[in-house]
């Protein structure tokens, strides 16, 4: 079954920047989908929780370079 993330994700100003977190999300295993709002620096995502967890999808935030936290 799959699961709902919100994630905080600081130091996007443009589009491009939160194509790369889309991408960067959409590259791992486990994920449905991913969506960037990059006006109210927010990343929702859903996933299969037994193939990828939040911090894992945290992490891959992080690696293309913005600060991420898991907000709900
Ligand atoms: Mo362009 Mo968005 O370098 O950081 S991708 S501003």
């Amino acid at each position: 079954s799959e699961a709902k993330a919100m994630f905080s994700v600081i130091g996007m100003t443009c589009s491009a920047c939160a194509g790369s977190v889309e991408k960067a999300v959409k590259r791992l295993p486990g994920i449905k989908e991913a969506v960037v709002d990059v006006l109210n620096n927010r990343a929702q995502v859903m996933f299969y929780p037994s193939f990828v967890t939040e911090e894992t999808i945290r992490e891959a935030i992080e690696d293309v370079g913005f600060q991420a936290a898991l907000i709900k």
